[in-house]
Formats: C-alpha cells, sequence, structure tokens
C-alpha cells in the first residue's frame, strides 16, 4: 500500500490517496490489479477516472470484476453470483443466505452430490465395458439406494426454494376488504407514515399502493387494496377489479372487516367464498367503538378473528406476530445455509431431479448401463450448470447484467 498525490495530466494535484497493488492470482480478479483510495464523492472520483481512460484504461461493464474472478477460477458461478446476492440484500434473511453462499456452504453441498453421482456412473459404466455381464443384483440394489439418497437430497433443495423466494423477492400480503374497514389505516400503521389517504367515506382507495417493510427480518411486500363491493363508478370499479387480480396473487391476504357494522358477519361469509384458497387472516378492525359485550361478541364469533383498533393501536402486536409465524411456516430451516434462493439454480435442480428419477427407473428395470448411465450423466451437466463447470456467454451475460458497475 503506497501513500502519495494523484496527480492530472497537467501536473495538478487532484487527490491525496492511497494506492495497493495486487499481484497475479492474489487479487479479487486473479488478475494484476491496483486499486486507488481516493476521497469520497463523485468530482474526485470522476476526475481521476477521467484520468486514467485518458491513459488507455477502461470503465467496466456491470459485474465484470466478478465475472473475471470466475473465469480465472478464483471462485465458482454460485459464489459470484451470491456477491450481487450480498449486495442487494436488504434484510437479515436475505443476508444470511447470500453470505452462506458466497462463504461457500451451498457450493460445498452441490459438490458433495455431485461427487456421490459420479460414483454411482463410475459404477454403472465399468458394466458397460463388460457388456456380457449385466450389473449384478446385489450391487444393483446397493446403487439404488445411493441414489435414492441423492434423490432426496435433490429434494430437499428444491424444496428450500420456496422459502428461499420469499426470501429473496419478499412475502407478499395484501390488504383487502369491504370500503371504509380501515385497510389504508393499517397500511400507513404498519408503515409508520400516512403513505395512503384515510377519509371516512367508503372508496377512497382507487388504485393499489405498494410499499415494502421488514417483519421479523424478513422482507414484506405490502399491498393497500380499494375496498371491495357491488356499488361505485367506473373508477371505483376499475380499482375493485385489480384489487381481485391482487388479492389472487398474494402470499397471506389480510382480510378486514368493520366489526362495528351489523351485517359484518354475513358480508365475510360471502367475501371469503369468493377469495378461494388463498391463505387468509382474519382482522376485526375498530374495536375502540365497540362496548365490553360488543367485543365479547367478536371475539366469541370467530377463534380465527383478530381483534384490531387501528386508532389506539390495540392488537397490532398481536397481528403482527400471528403475520411472523405465517412467514416463519414457509420458511426452511435457515440454520443449515443451503437455501436455493435463485430461480436459475432451482430450475437447474428440478431438472437433475427429473434426469435422476428416470435414471432410477432404468437401473430398476435393469436397463442397459449405457441408458442409465446417459441419464446420470445429464443430471451432472445441470448440476454443472448451477456451479458454472458448464456456462456459456449468454448465461454470464444474464448473471453478471444484474450486478453493479464496478463489482
Ligand atoms: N374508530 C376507529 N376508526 C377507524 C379505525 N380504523 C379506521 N378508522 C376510520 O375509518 C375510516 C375509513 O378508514 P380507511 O383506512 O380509509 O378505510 P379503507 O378500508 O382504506 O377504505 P377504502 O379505501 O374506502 O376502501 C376513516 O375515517 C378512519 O379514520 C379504528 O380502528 N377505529
Ligand atoms: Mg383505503
Amino acid at each position: 500500500m503506497r501513500y502519495g498525490h494523484f496527480l492530472a495530466r497537467d501536473g495538478a494535484v487532484i487527490d491525496e490517496i492511497m494506492a495497493v497493488y495486487m499481484p497475479e492470482g492474489r487479487s479479487y480478479t486473479g488478475h494484476d490489479q491496483v486499486e486507488i483510495y481516493c476521497h469520497g464523492g463523485r468530482q474526485v472520483a470522476k476526475m481521476i477516472q477521467d484520468e486514467l481512460v485518458a491513459a488507455g484504461a477502461r470503465v467496466a461493464e456491470p459485474g465484470e470484476f466478478t465475472r473475471l474472478a470466475f473465469l480465472a477460477g478464483r471462485i465458482d458461478l454460485t459464489r459470484a453470483e451470491a456477491v450481487a446476492e450480498v449486495i442487494e440484500s436488504n434484510t437479515d434473511t436475505s443476508f444470511r443466505a447470500a453470505r452462506d453462499h458466497l462463504l461457500g456452504g451451498y457450493h460445498n453441498h452441490i459438490s458433495q452430490l455431485r461427487e456421490a453421482l459420479i460414483d454411482i456412473i463410475a459404477e454403472v459404466e465399468a458394466s458397460v465395458d463388460y457388456p456380457e455381464e449385466d450389473i449384478d443384483p446385489e450391487n444393483r440394489f446397493g446403487l439404488l439406494a445411493q441414489l435414492d439418497v441423492i434423490i432426496a437430497n435433490v429434494n430437499e433443495l428444491v424444496d428450500t426454494y420456496r422459502g428461499g423466494r420469499i426470501i429473496n423477492e419478499g412475502f407478499r400480503i395484501v390488504i383487502g376488504g369491504r370500503p371504509n374497514a380501515g385497510k389504508s389505516s393499517l397500511f400507513n400503521l404498519l408503515l409508520r407514515q400516512e403513505r395512503a389517504l384515510v377519509t371516512p367515506t367508503p372508496g377512497t382507495t382507487r388504485d393499489y399502493l405498494s410499499e415494502w417493510i421488514e417483519l421479523d427480518g424478513f422482507k414484506v411486500n405490502l399491498i393497500d387494496t380499494a375496498g371491495l363491493r357491488q356499488t361505485g363508478g367506473a373508477v371505483e370499479k376499475a380499482g375493485q377489479k385489480s384489487a381481485r387480480q391482487i388479492l389472487k396473487g398474494a402470499n397471506l391476504v389480510i382480510w378486514m372487516v368493520d366489526t362495528t357494522k351489523k351485517s359484518w358477519k354475513r358480508d365475510l361469509g360471502y367475501d371469503l367464498k369468493s377469495l378461494g384458497d388463498t391463505p387468509t387472516m382474519l382482522i376485526g378492525n375498530k374495536i375502540d367503538l365497540l362496548s365490553g359485550a360488543g367485543l365479547k361478541r367478536v371475539k366469541a364469533s370467530d377463534a380465527k378473528l383478530i381483534p384490531l383498533s387501528c386508532l389506539t393501536g390495540k392488537g397490532v402486536a398481536d397481528l403482527k406476530r400471528a403475520v411472523g409465524s405465517r412467514i416463519t411456516d414457509n420458511m426452511p430451516d435457515l440454520t443449515s445455509g443451503v437455501v436455493v434462493t435463485s430461480a436459475r439454480h432451482q430450475q437447474k435442480l428440478s431438472k437433475a431431479l427429473r434426469s435422476l428419477k428416470a435414471a432410477r427407473v432404468k437401473l430398476k428395470k435393469d436397463e442397459t448401463p449405457e441408458l442409465t448411465a446417459f441419464d446420470l450423466r445429464q443430471a451432472v451437466a445441470s448440476i454443472d450448470e448451477i456451479t458454472g463447470k458448464i456456462y456459456t456467454e449468454e448465461i454470464l451475460g444474464r448473471i453478471f447484467s444484474r450486478f453493479c458497475i464496478g463489482k
């Protein structure tokens, strides 16, 4: 590390800097590399960059440094992808999953699966060389058992994506209900800001509103919708149509009723039918307006209903707790560190699983070893696309274009 001054072409000092030289094989990219540490702020960095470009350097493409690191064999593709995941992570859980990917736990897990698979292939292919001998039955049962273990492992891994996707893309909660129930009031309360308009006039919210919050360390996409009812003008109707669509795509619907309305129970029975099988949580709002007896009646009417007052904040803690456990119910065990958070990996693993199952059928039927080996090789190829042992320019282009410049 050297200390000094960065001079412009005309000799003027641009900044007081430090610079470090990292030789080939001992740098991030694996190549000869120099890093310059200047003062933060756009102007200084821009002037230094302009000088470097004038001297023949080129500005890096998004993700180019990490791409070089991958091509130099310093990291595999799962760890290269994890660099972007770490940078993009904005909750505790997404950070932890990304960090575990970066540290290589995920890569090791997949490499072990691959090794186990190669062992089986070796056995199967050994019998290809002696066509007069089939795989002997005892050996075949042993191989089937080994293959079953691998299939179970890959299955488990594919399953983690259910939670991994939530970690990565967020858990989508949609607040629905009849007009004036207090949906926007709850939306604002959870957001801790007056984001949505709240008025006593039914039909206030027309377009839906979408915001991000963090709940129990998870990224949550919270959506406020237009109240659903039979009446309303053209704009409100359009809002209701989009609300119905959005409700269908929810991971969880918070369905809110106004407990001061006489007809809420009857309305609820009708409304819940229209929600179908979307996971739903019931909230009875405005309990501050109820008498003691009235509140008792509401509580007694439905054990699953959470009584709430957006006005006083009573019941909000219960609601958050209930939502938190709904999210964790959807989560894989994060302590093992092996969670699939990438749609790309999920696709490749599912493909590997299909090949493995096909191989199992052939092995069981004692078909020619060549055919079984072919399916097993296909499974290995899918795994190799995850780690980047096999790659195309197109795949790399797609992965690294997501990166920011300079990473
Ligand atoms: N007393 C009381 N009033 C509430 C409570 N929650 C909401 N309100 C009032 O109920 C009215 C409607 O609230 P909103 O949050 O706009 O209801 P909404 O469900 O978003 O209504 P739409 O957008 O029209 O569908 C407003 O006047 C709120 O101040 C509550 O817990 N207690
Ligand atoms: Mg509203």
